[in-house]
């Protein structure tokens, strides 16, 4: 099984992990379909998996209700000093953490067979792409793994004997004694997940966790932990950002990266649908972005992803029809409800809820207690390539140049519809200082507020002081071709909780105008927090709102904006003296701007 890898390295790394967990059997996958629909096969003969009738091949699986979501708690970023990782990061030094996790590892996967995928971050071809190695003992992993990575042949062919890869070691750490019976979803109690990051040598190990990030490794942990932290050093960008293409009229392009927390709606504005008459948006990525200063002095971007992991709930042909249109085949589902009819279900999906499903749990819905069928995290996995408005250059290996950067999160007061920076280090400042309500796409509370820079504050895999930094000497090397900055709140209520803008499909609006912020065509106002739309400049032609909540929406308490700053203080402070003296001068302008 090992024949196909000629790495010398990887070779080595097999072995040593071969050694280390102790499992019945090594496999090297080849990334084909039929490896694919074998690992389905199996599952669903386990009893793992559920093949939907109403599906093209497409499947459903439920967690353990312990293992829904990311476990920021039991993240580390791990550097041989603490103030490398910062405050934002959970540390422990690499020595004692691999000592910890060496002796969880030991015999971890016995009775199961160890899998080695090798992946790429990126079209293989891509100057930016990058070579990962994840060995796990989930066969779930793997076919989700073969739909949100390019995997198998191809990648160890361009790895060769002596190319670099990021090894990837993934367990669910959950050992079967001879003659043990599986449970469908096999993991380890919280308090044995870890999902650890030593991003001075490159290397990933996550313990104890199936699910989303903690195990797709080529998500979060290498496009963004790792890659963000090589990105500093090498000079690049590694960003929690969705990439999509504008196309006006006239038939200009542009392109927009923009990045808001977990479950803030990337997957939808990369989806959008423009009302606008005339106007065409494609869809290049929905959660990462990797960016390089190309020769041109401008910043290009591409997905290194291959799919979407997106959130289930929510998604309907009114909030994101092209999403439910890329899920009608070829879809992992997990922790989604099942209907007798043989198809997946969700709150907020179209039409009348079933009246009868089997939840998330597995339990017969609707229950007296009134729980959601659905668990809130619940998503799907499918091929980006499925996606009726994937952008054309999607998989070009230069990725597409930026016009634009937005920045924005979920806040029911205080922050308006959109506004713009008045230069690229004042956009700097608006990234670091965004703050967002929590949702449910990690463990924790809900609704919170928590300041969220660049929506990297999970992802960030060095101290984010530096990270500041980083973003403000890339605009100075990028100089008048940086990318324009906004920063965006689709989610502001009324009082009473009423939405106050529309969203979705009419947020083609808000792109409009930035479009023609770039131009040079569509006006502003200064105010003290930045440019917002002149009344009049916003199109908002055939939409039916009413004015007094377009006041509302481009309204800027000052009294409440004032309010904000102690806690963007605090927020600063945290950093100590690694916070770059351009922050602290924007704060102090903003203050005086306030009066
Ligand atoms: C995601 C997340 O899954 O940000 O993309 O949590
Ligand atoms: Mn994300």
């Amino acid at each position: 099984m090992e024949k196909p890898v000629k790495n010398e390295k990887l070779k080595n790394w097999i072995e040593e992990v071969r050694q280390l967990c102790a499992p019945d059997s090594v496999y090297v996958c080849d990334g084909s379909k039929k490896e694919y629909n074998t690992l389905m096969a199996q599952m669903v003969e386990s009893g793992a998996a559920i093949k939907l009738k109403k599906r093209k091949n497409s499947f459903l699986f439920r967690s353990d209700p312990s293992d829904v979501a990311r476990v920021e708690d039991r993240t580390y970023i791990s550097t041989p000093e603490q103030a490398q990782a910062g405050p934002t990061n959970n540390w422990v030094a690499p020595d004692e953490l691999k000592a910890t996790m060496k002796d969880l590892y030991k015999g971890c996967m016995k009775g199961r067979t160890m899998y080695v995928i090798p992946f790429s971050m990126g079209p293989i071809d891509s100057p930016i792409a990058k070579i990962g190695i994840e060995i796990t003992d989930s066969p779930y992993v793997v076919c989700n793994m073969h739909i949100m990575t390019r995997v198998g042949k191809k990648v160890l062919k361009k790895l060769g004997k002596k190319g670099e890869f990021i090894p990837c070691l993934h367990s669910i750490g959950a050992p079967l004694e001879p003659g043990q019976k599986d449970v469908s979803w096999p993991c380890a109690p919280i308090e044995k997940k870890y999902i650890s990051h030593f991003t001075d040598e490159n290397l990933i190990w996550s313990y104890g966790s199936g699910y989303g990030g903690n195990a797709l490794l080529g998500k979060k942990c290498l496009a963004l932990r790792i890659a963000s932290a090589m990105a500093k050093r090498e000079g690049w960008m590694a960003e929690h950002m969705l990439i999509l293409r504008l196309t006006s009229p006239e038939g200009k392009q542009y392109h927009i990266a923009a990045a808001f927390p977990s479950a803030c709606g990337k997957t939808n504005l990369a989806m959008l649908r423009p009302t606008i008459e005339g106007w065409k948006c494609e869809c290049v990525g929905d959660d990462i972005a990797w960016m390089k200063i190309r020769p041109d002095g401008r910043l290009h971007a591409i997905n290194p992803e291959a799919g979407f992991f997106g959130v289930a709930p929510g998604t309907s042909y009114d909030s994101n029809p092209m999403a439910m249109d890329t899920i009608k085949k070829n879809a992992i589902f997990t922790n989604c409800a099942l209907t007798d009819k043989g198809d997946v279900w969700w709150e907020g999906m179209d039409g009348k809820p079933p009246r009868h499903a089997i939840d998330w749990k597995g339990r017969d819905w609707p229950n007296e207690n009134k729980e959601v069928a659905a668990h809130a995290n619940a998503r799907f996995t499918v091929p980006a390539s499925q996606c009726p408005v994937i952008c054309e250059d999607w998989e070009k290996p230069e990725g597409v140049p930026i016009d634009i950067f937005v920045f924005g999160g979920r806040r029911a007061g205080l922050v308006p519809l959109v506004y713009e920076a008045y230069n690229f280090n004042h956009g700097v400042f608006m990234g670091a200082s965004a703050s967002s309500e929590t949702t449910t796409a990690n463990i924790g509370a809900v609704g919170n507020l928590r300041r969220d820079p660049f929506a990297m504050q999970p992802f960030c895999g060095y101290n984010m002081g530096d990270y500041f930094r980083h973003w403000l000497d890339m605009g100075d090397r990028l100089g008048d071709k940086a990318p324009r900055v906004f920063y965006v709140n689709w989610f502001r209520k009324t009082s009473d909780g009423r939405w106050l803008w529309p969203g979705f499909g009419e947020n083609s609006r808000v792109l409009k105008w930035m479009c023609e912020r770039v131009d040079g065509k569509a006006e502003a106002v200064q105010t003290p927090i930045g440019l917002l739309p002149k009344l009049g400049s916003l199109d908002l032609k055939g939409l039916k709102i009413d004015e007094r909540d377009i006041h509302e929406l481009l309204k800027i308490d000052m009294d409440a904006w004032k309010a904000e700053i102690p806690d963007i203080e605090k927020h600063f402070a945290q950093f100590g003296d690694r916070l770059p003296d351009e922050l602290k001068k924007q704060l102090k302008a903003l203050q005086e701007r306030l009066g």
